[in-house]
């Protein structure tokens, strides 16, 4: 099973700034959480970073045929990109939605999501953990039962 974890705009930041709320984890440090819990669970991770909206849809576009799942943290893009709803739309490949931090705790203007009508489910709120949840439920999704 292969997945493809895809994450949005500024998220490369983190670890640098703005602690009290991302946590001080880098994403690199998060990717290799991924890679390890991946590794034990036996399937296989591609793990990207852009801050550019074109290159995400690129890849998701990209994901049909490729991948099994996408876990995607959209970052800021979750709250605006009709473009990225309608990539995760057009492919059907089944998307995970994660976020760090509870978006429905925070400023208004986060609490909706353009994409969560076209993923599968929404995960927020538990940190890098978030990822391995994401991680777990792209498994789940696709298990035949
Ligand atoms: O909680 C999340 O994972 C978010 O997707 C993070 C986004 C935010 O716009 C969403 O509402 C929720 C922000 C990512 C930017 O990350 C930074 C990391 C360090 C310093 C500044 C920004």
């Amino acid at each position: 099973m292969k997945i493809l974890f895809l994450n949005g705009p500024n998220l490369n930041l983190l670890g640098t700034r703005e602690p009290e709320v991302y946590g001080r984890m880098t994403l690199a440090d998060i990717e290799a959480q991924v890679r390890q819990q991946a590794e034990q669970l036996e399937v296989t991770v591609d793990f990207r970073q852009s801050n550019v909206e074109g290159e995400l849809i690129g890849w998701i576009q990209q994901a049909k045929g490729n991948f099994d799942a996408i876990v995607l943290n959209a970052a800021a893009y979750t709250h605006t990109s009709i473009a990225l709803r309608d990539a995760i739309s057009a492919v059907a490949v089944p998307t995970i939605e994660i976020h760090l931090t509870n978006i429905h705790a925070r400023e208004e203007f986060r609490h909706n999501s353009v994409i969560a009508p076209v993923c599968r489910g929404q995960i927020c709120g538990f940190g890098a953990k978030s990822y391995i949840l994401g991680l777990e439920a792209a498994i789940d999704v696709n298990d035949v039962k």
